[in-house]
């Protein structure tokens, strides 16, 4: 299976940090891919559900150093 999320992530402040984020989610087991736009603070990541939750994704943000924001 195929999901997306978009999650807003806070703290970025350079580009440098939005293509760590985007490194972070683009290795972490279950993701498929994984783009981060800095100037929208918006995170797209396809993953597959039985590998990766959201929670997953949003903690690995947070121990990235950046704050995800939910947006259900
Ligand atoms: Mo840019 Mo982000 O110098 O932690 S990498 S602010």
């Amino acid at each position: 299976a195929r999901e997306q999320l978009e999650i807003k992530v806070k703290g970025m402040t350079c580009a440098a940090c939005s293509a760590r984020v985007e490194r972070v989610l683009n290795r972490l087991p279950g993701v498929l891919h994984a783009a981060v736009n800095l100037a929208t603070e918006k995170a797209v990541v396809k993953y597959n559900p039985a590998e990766v939750s959201p929670a997953d994704i949003r903690r690995a943000i947070r121990d990235a150093g950046y704050t995800p924001v939910s947006e259900t």
